[in-house]
């Protein structure tokens, strides 16, 4: 508003300069008049073009084999490293993982490379700990060639998981690991295999290992500065543009059982990410654009063992609607089992739960439907039809002093409603702080719906935010939607009932 009102007083003190000297210069040349779009002054931070790709993606899923799925644990430090335990008898049938995750509604995927045991799951030149030197058909055996090729099938995309934290490495603890192992690995996973769209590093750093030899306990790597991550994320993004890092450019959401805050801003700063209390619900105030990811089991292990029992579709789809339809993205673990395939009770619930989100949220009854609101951006490009018009480049604004609205979307006729999806352009920076969603059948008395605080990339919102069952939802012909309260003029991309 200062800023503007500067603008404005400097545009009327150029007219009356221009004037004065005989009006040599056209005022359209000043540069008060650089923005003729009246296109609102971003709200820092904003995410930056992979970002938003990466957001788009939503959801992906997740696989965590290796010499764990063999033994039966979770971490693998707790014994002397032996390649042998990789012990595949037959060829991991990577093309069903990917497609039972497809057949889930995963636009991508992020493979195991490497976990906490230090085992390569790739012919690796940074270690002889590596599928090389595995038995049974180990030695014939990329796990990430063989992912990126099955997801160039399944038009998903693809990403990997390296551990920094080697439980088995001699040089664990040193700066020749940082720089001769854990880079050489990233290298080699950043150009060998395609484009990737996603890193993911994990937070478990140090403690009880193998490395090289006798059990050891390193517990003082500091994991702030050890990994030097700065200048990882740099040669990563030379290696690969499109590519997100884990821990600095997206969050963990601060927990394993599936669920972001209902609150949830996308803003953070990079030492909170070490701290982790505010995960859940990031900070409206945070300096960085640092959104969060929720990553989640389909059964209650991160590696197979013979009797996990995968979640019902139910419980995965309550799983989607608090992580995808709360601001973050959701990264679904399915784990393959020894004999290399995906079991069928996660392939048979993973097919369920692309029905379910085909059915409930496949449908959107709202678009190209009229939307009225009470009060609209100067300006030709904010008009509130954007709401509704399949297009996340346009979007529907108020005046920059106006911190709230409200707009109706017009079903045209009485429907049933189970859902309001609500989406911020967030490409001008994450704002709005509370909004409230109602429903009527006659445009003048209304019934609430349900209420909400933050929104950002995308909030699903059921009838009184109850994820907890699907029940029988709402019958109106009208969806009212009041923005309460914002950091600035709210941008509204999109609305979407269902
Ligand atoms: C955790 C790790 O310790 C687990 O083994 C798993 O990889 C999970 C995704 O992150 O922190």
């Amino acid at each position: 508003m200062h800023f503007r009102m500067k603008r404005y007083s400097l545009l009327l003190a150029l007219a009356g300069i221009t004037l004065f000297a005989g009006a040599q210069e056209p005022l359209d040349k000043h540069p008060a008049t650089d923005n003729p779009d009246n296109i609102p002054y971003p709200v820092f931070p904003v995410p930056s073009d992979r970002q938003m790709d990466w957001f788009e993606t939503e959801f992906y899923g997740f696989s965590h084999y290796g010499p764990n799925t063999f033994v039966g644990t979770e971490w693998g430090n707790d014994r002397k490293p032996n390649p042998k335990e990789y012990a595949p008898s037959q060829m991991p049938d990577c093309d069903q993982w990917v497609k039972a995750m497809h057949s889930a509604g995963m636009r991508g995927m992020v493979v195991v490379c490497k976990h906490h045991d230090g085992f390569c799951l790739w012919p690796t030149e940074s270690t002889d700990f590596n599928v090389r030197n595995g038995a049974g058909v180990s030695p014939q055996v990329d796990i990430p060639l063989m992912v990126s090729e099955a997801c160039k099938r399944y038009g998903m995309k693809f990403g990997v998981y390296v551990s920094p934290w080697d439980a088995s490495n001699p040089h664990y603890g040193t700066d020749k690991y940082v720089t001769d192992v854990l880079l050489k690995q990233i290298t080699e996973l950043c150009t060998n295999y395609g484009k990737l769209f996603e890193i993911w590093f994990d937070g478990a750093n140090g403690g009880n290992g193998y490395y090289g030899g006798d059990s050891i306990t390193r517990k003082t790597i500091d994991k702030r500065v050890y990994y030097d991550w700065e200048n990882i994320a740099d040669s990563i993004h030379k290696m690969q543009p499109g590519c997100v890092v884990w821990g600095r450019e997206f969050r963990w959401c601060g927990n394993e059982d599936g669920y972001s805050g209902k609150t949830c801003w996308s803003n953070f700063n990079q030492e909170e990410i070490y701290i982790e209390t505010k995960n859940n619900s990031g900070m409206e105030d945070g300096l960085l654009f640092l959104p969060s990811e929720v990553d989640v089991r389909t059964t209650s292990k991160w590696f197979w063992t013979e009797d996990e029992k995968s979640k019902t579709a139910e419980q995965l789809y309550r799983i989607y609607l608090e992580s995808v339809g709360r601001n973050a993205t959701l990264i679904m673990n399915c784990a393959p089992d020894k004999y290399g395939k995906m079991p069928d009770d996660i392939v048979e619930n993973l097919g369920k739960l692309g029905v379910l989100l085909k059915q409930r949220l496949g449908n959107d009854i709202a678009k190209g439907k009229l939307v009225v609101a009470d009060k609209v951006r100067k300006g030709q490009l904010f008009d509130a039809s954007n709401i509704t018009d399949d297009n996340k480049d346009t979007y529907w604004a108020t005046d920059d002093c106006d911190n709230s609205g409200s707009f109706v979307i017009d079903l045209g006729e009485v429907r049933n409603i189970h859902y309001v999806m609500l989406q911020e352009y967030i490409r001008l920076g994450q704002r709005v702080r509370s909004f409230t969603i109602e429903t009527s059948n006659d445009n003048i008395t209304w019934q609430m719906f349900a209420a909400g605080t933050t929104i950002g990339y995308k909030r699903i919102m059921a009838e009184n935010d109850d994820t907890s069952r699907y029940g029988n939802g709402v019958n109106a012909r009208y969806v009212r939607v009041n923005i309460t309260d914002s950091k600035s003029c709210p941008l509204i991309s999109n609305v979407s009932v269902f």
